[in-house]
């Protein structure tokens, strides 16, 4: 080909693509490494917030900021610095940390987005969920379901901050969202030991016979009674040699479940309880889906991808989807880890990688 030549099919060429443009078209071939790259490329990066950072904030905000109406909930969101400006911990996955004055209320409302709380410190907050007060104490996993209204409220002369996770991203991203307020006045003021979900549901292996399988746990609370003596027992078990009894030598695990299907306590998002013996090194793993992770309690290290953690109680860190986690303990180490696997399972596209240890 000419000169002349070339320089005429190149005009042509720029001619055609600017007509795409107009047209609102775009070919594939232009954009392919991008549009289907060989493995995730998650624009979310691995992060650390330090409990010590986040905790005098959040307590700042309870002095300045009221809760209510107007600004509904103290609530203040990790925000992925892969992920700019966006109150998002990952694309999927909102993480707060939620702070109630004493003597306050945060009124009802529900949306379509499903909720939990995990308490790391503190007690005697109790949250409502559809009529049912729920008690809040440290270690308790606490479900708000799609739909279900909630209120907390605090009925103690001190604070508390508890770990809000929500499907807000994901919610966003499919165009579902929906939200109600519900009533301004507090639907009970009653506090007791056991939910009506806990009295009817919290009986290990027992189902009450004539209910339905629901999508959500109808057990909106898990204790940490019962999750630390699941824990304490897989590694007992371990030791007395019974090695299947833990997901790796010295990791111990459990994952919260819906007793009516024995699936994820909640339908998009998976929550679970690990523990690793003092000294342990997990086995490097990858996971399709995004996670987040809070020491409940001790200290070690987690690296994500070449990203090395120093972490101890209270700090949250963020793992993206296909990067390499390694935990390993100091002492003994309790983790909180919440994703949104059940959504790539619905999918087909779930997918772990375990490497050797
Ligand atoms: O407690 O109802 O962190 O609706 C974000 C949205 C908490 C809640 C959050 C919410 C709530
Ligand atoms: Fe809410």
């Amino acid at each position: 080909m000419t000169i002349t030549q070339h320089g005429h099919e190149q005009k042509k060429l720029n001619k055609l693509y600017a007509e795409f443009d107009t047209m609102g078209l775009i070919p594939l071939w232009t954009i392919r490494d991008n549009l289907m790259p060989m493995s995730p490329r998650p624009q979310a990066l691995p992060h650390l917030w330090r409990w010590a950072d986040v905790l005098p904030l959040a307590e700042r905000s309870g002095k300045l900021v009221p809760a209510g109406r107007g600004c509904t909930r103290r609530a203040i969101a990790l925000s992925n610095p892969g992920l700019p400006g966006l109150p998002y911990a990952t694309p999927t996955l909102w993480a707060a940390v939620h702070y109630l004055a004493p003597r306050e209320t945060a009124p009802a409302h529900r949306h379509s987005q499903t909720a939990f709380r995990f308490v790391v410190e503190g007690e005697s907050v109790w949250t409502n969920v559809d009529g049912d007060a729920v008690a809040m104490r440290r270690g308790d996993l606490l479900l708000a379901p799609s739909w279900t209204y909630h209120e907390h409220h605090n009925a103690t002369d001190r604070p508390m901050i508890w770990l809000d996770g929500l499907d807000i991203p994901l919610v966003n991203g499919l165009d579902a969202d929906f939200f109600e307020f519900g009533l301004d006045t507090l639907s009970t003021c009653e506090t007791p030991e056991r939910s009506r979900g806990e009295r009817l549901w919290g009986h290990p292996g027992l189902r009450p016979i004539g209910q339905a399988d629901r999508p959500s746990s109808p057990l909106t609370a898990y204790r940490w009674e019962h999750t630390d003596a699941a824990l304490r027992a897989q590694l007992e078990m371990e030791t007395e040699d019974v090695p299947s009894a833990v997901i790796e030598p010295g990791h111990a695990g459990v994952r919260f479940s819906n007793p009516t299907t024995g699936k994820d306590s909640l339908v998009t998002i998976r929550t679970e309880m690990h523990r690793l013996r003092e000294g342990t090194r997990t086995a490097p793993v990858k996971t399709v889906g995004s996670a987040v992770w809070q020491v409940f309690e001790g200290t070690g290290v987690a690296t994500v991808g070449d990203r090395r953690f120093e972490i101890s109680k209270g700090d949250l860190f963020v793992v993206p989807s296909w990067y390499e986690l390694v935990l390993e303990a100091g002492g003994d180490i309790d983790l909180f880890r919440f994703s949104d696997e059940p959504v790539y399972e619905a999918l087909g596209l779930a997918d772990t990688y375990r490497g050797g240890a």
